[in-house]
Order: structure tokens, then C-alpha cells, then sequence
């Protein structure tokens, strides 16, 4: 997609809630390969083909662990050229003012389906970089859709407005995330809001690196296919 200036509203959103959806930022088309390499993959490594799961072999994990096996095993060509993409980068330096840089390339995010029954308990709610609620942004990370992700189907959570919590609101907040306590009632107390990072091929987020966030269960009936880049942030010259 050509290079398209972010307004106003759409700074202010980033920066009030700590991350900010572009929606069918890539093409369809421009993601097919992608899609095709993934299941090419799948299939050699004998884990998923046909539109059924092969073997057992990771059976045994948990949801995920499933995920970052997964990542680690699935070798997609093209994938950090395909979608960490100059007009990405433009629009990072567009919200942040600052140029990114992004040293590990990316990294697929694939969940099978049918991994159980949805839920907001026993996540693995975390941040990347550990950061000054009130100091300079660090990063972004950016999440891409490489397929439709429906409602429930596995895709990145994150807390809105999470990046801007300290002390010891930050840390009741993670006690009730780990703890089967009164969620709804530990997210009004901190102002922030979960954000299911679902829609469609093409859309992709950006998130404030500080932002809490957990891969979650993929109860559909369909393979998760996201892929993520982290981006430091160096001054403009
Ligand atoms: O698998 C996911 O959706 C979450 C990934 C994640 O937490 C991360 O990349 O830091």
C-alpha cells in the first residue's frame, strides 16, 4: 500500500491507548504467498494438513507452548520482507516522530485450532521491554494478520491504556490478570480495557511496546496466522 499520513486523531488514539489498528494495511493478495508457504510448511512438518492436525507431536503442550514451538519451527521465505514494509516503518515514525529499527526481523504467530475452550484465565499477560510509564517511548511492536482471525480464534490480546500504569496499580492489575480474582472489576479500577486483536488479512496493529499483552486460546475452527516485528526507536536526524 502507498505511504498514507496518519491524522491527528489517530496520533492522539496511539498515544492515549497504546495502540492503534490499520485496517487491510497489506493486501490480500500481497499476503497469499505467505498464507500458501504456511501451510507448505504445516504439512512438511507434519503437523497440519488437509484441514486436519497430523501425529501427535504437539499434542502434549499447552496452548502456548504450541505457539512459540510453532514459531520456532515453521520457516516462512519472505515473511519480514512481505510485511515489515517501508510504508510500516513510515507510519511508526509517523506516531513516534523517532526512525524504527527492528534487529531480529519477524516472526510468525500460528496457533492451531480447536486448542480448547476460550477464556480469560491462566494467560500469559506480559511485556517485552520493562519501561517508565512516563518516559520516552521505547518501541513498537507490530502485530500483522496474515489471515482473517475471527472472535476467539487466537488472536494477541492487550490491555489498552496499560502502558500509562505504575506503581502499585500496575501491580494489582498483574495480580488479578494471574489470579482468578474480579477481573472486570480489577480493569475498571485501572481505566483499562482488553483488546482482542481479531479482524481481517491485511489489518495490522501497532502497539506501545510497554503495553501488557498474551497470545490467547484459539477456539476456532481455523489455523491463527499473525506474525509480529519489534522496533526500537532511535532519534531522527
Ligand atoms: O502469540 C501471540 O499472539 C502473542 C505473542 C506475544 O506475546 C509476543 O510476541 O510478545
Amino acid at each position: 500500500m502507498a505511504a498514507r499520513a496518519l491524522n491527528q486523531s489517530e496520533l492522539d488514539f496511539f498515544h492515549s491507548e497504546g495502540y492503534l489498528r490499520l485496517s487491510l494495511f497489506h493486501s490480500k493478495d500481497t499476503l497469499q504467498p505467505l498464507r500458501e508457504s504456511i501451510l507448505r510448511e504445516l504439512s512438511r512438518l507434519k503437523v497440519w494438513a488437509g484441514g486436519k492436525r497430523l501425529g501427535r507431536s504437539l499434542s502434549d503442550l499447552s496452548p502456548f507452548q504450541q505457539i512459540s514451538k510453532l514459531s520456532s519451527m515453521v520457516k516462512i521465505a519472505g515473511l519480514d520482507e512481505t510485511l515489515n514494509t517501508a510504508e510500516i516503518r513510515s507510519a511508526i515514525a509517523g506516531l513516534t516522530g523517532r526512525t524504527p529499527h527492528s534487529s531480529q526481523g519477524s516472526q510468525p504467530l500460528l496457533s492451531l485450532p480447536h486448542q480448547g475452550p476460550w477464556s480469560l484465565r491462566n494467560l500469559a499477560w506480559h511485556v517485552d521491554v520493562a519501561a517508565k510509564p512516563e518516559g520516552e517511548i521505547p518501541g513498537i511492536q507490530a502485530f500483522y494478520l496474515i489471515d482473517d482471525v475471527g472472535s476467539h480464534g487466537g488472536a494477541t490480546l492487550a490491555l489498552a491504556r496499560s502502558h500509562r500504569l505504575a506503581g502499585e496499580l500496575a501491580g494489582r492489575l498483574r495480580g488479578s490478570l494471574k489470579m482468578s480474582g474480579d477481573l472486570e472489576a480489577a480493569l475498571r479500577a485501572s481505566n483499562t480495557e482488553i483488546i482482542e486483536m481479531s479482524g481481517r488479512a491485511g489489518d495490522v496493529f501497532l502497539m506501545d511496546i510497554r503495553v501488557l499483552h498474551t497470545p490467547s486460546v484459539n477456539s476456532a475452527n481455523r489455523i491463527r496466522m499473525m506474525a509480529t516485528t519489534r522496533f526500537t526507536l532511535r532519534a531522527s536526524r
